[in-house]
C-alpha cells in the first residue's frame, strides 16, 4: 500500500463519524419553553399552585411536594422580572417551583447506540440565597437512567444545565423516554428555581462492529484503486 493510500484511512473513518451524525435530531417535547400557557389578568405570573391545576401546564406533570405539608408554589413567570435572562423577550415565560418536579413522558422510545443530551436553562430567583439539590434526570420505561445536579446560576439569572447519556447495543423495545426537572427547594422562596427552553437531542453512534466493516470496505476500495 502506498503512503498516499494510508492517508485515506483516517479520512474514511472521519466520513463514517460524519455519517453517524447525520441522524442527529431533536426529540419532540410538548411546550418545551413553557410559553404555551396564558398569563392571567395581565399579571407578571400565573399562580397555578392549586394541586388540582397541575395539568394546566400543557405537556407537563408535577410530581412530589417536598417536605410533607409544605405548600408547593409552582407557576409560570415572565422572564426579565425575577429572572432577567439576557436576550429574552419580556413575554418569554418560564416555569418555577419552590420544591417540586416537572415531568414529561415523551412519545419517543429509548434507542440503542444513541447519545442523548438533555438541556435546560435553569434560573435562580434574584431574591434567592439558597441552592438545593436541583437535578436533571433522564428515564426510560419508568426506570432512572441518569441523574445529574443542575448548575447553580447567579441569583436573578439563568444558566445552561445539561445531561448526556449514551446507550449500548442492547436496549429493550418500548421504553418511553421521560425527562424530569427536579426542583429540590423545600417550599422556600429562598431557593426558588425556574426552568426554560428544555431540549433533548439524539445522535446515533456507529457500533464498533459496523465501524470495522466500514473500515474493511474502505481498505477494499483503496486496494481496488491501486
Ligand atoms: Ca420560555
Amino acid at each position: 500500500m502506498s503512503r498516499n493510500a494510508l492517508w485515506i484511512i483516517p479520512a474514511v473513518v472521519a466520513l463514517m463519524f460524519a455519517a453517524g451524525n447525520v441522524s442527529a435530531g431533536n426529540i419532540d417535547i410538548v411546550n418545551p419553553g413553557f410559553d404555551n400557557v396564558p398569563i392571567l389578568n395581565g399579571d407578571i405570573y400565573s399562580d397555578i399552585s392549586s394541586g388540582a391545576n397541575w395539568a394546566e401546564i400543557p405537556g407537563w406533570e408535577i410530581l412530589g411536594v417536598r417536605g410533607g405539608g409544605i405548600h408547593m408554589y409552582t407557576g409560570l413567570m415572565r422572564v426579565s422580572h425575577y429572572f432577567p435572562l439576557v436576550g429574552a423577550s419580556a413575554t418569554d415565560q418560564a416555569a418555577y417551583t419552590d420544591g417540586g418536579t416537572f415531568r414529561q413522558i415523551l412519545s419517543t422510545d429509548l434507542a440503542a447506540n444513541t447519545e442523548y443530551t438533555l438541556s435546560v436553562m435553569v434560573g435562580l430567583a434574584d431574591s434567592a440565597d439558597r441552592w438545593y439539590d436541583n437535578r436533571l434526570e433522564l428515564y426510560a420505561g419508568g426506570e432512572l437512567l441518569l441523574s445529574v445536579p443542575m448548575v447553580r446560576p447567579a441569583a436573578g439569572y439563568f444558566t445552561l444545565s445539561t445531561l448526556t447519556y449514551t446507550t449500548g447495543a442492547d436496549v429493550a423495545d418500548g421504553q418511553a423516554l421521560e425527562i424530569r426537572l427536579v426542583g429540590d427547594g423545600w417550599g422556600s422562596a429562598q431557593g426558588r428555581v425556574a426552568f426554560d427552553d428544555v431540549s433533548l437531542t439524539a445522535v446515533a453512534i456507529p457500533e464498533p462492529a459496523t465501524m470495522c466493516l466500514l473500515a474493511l470496505g474502505g481498505l477494499a476500495v483503496i486496494r481496488r484503486r491501486r
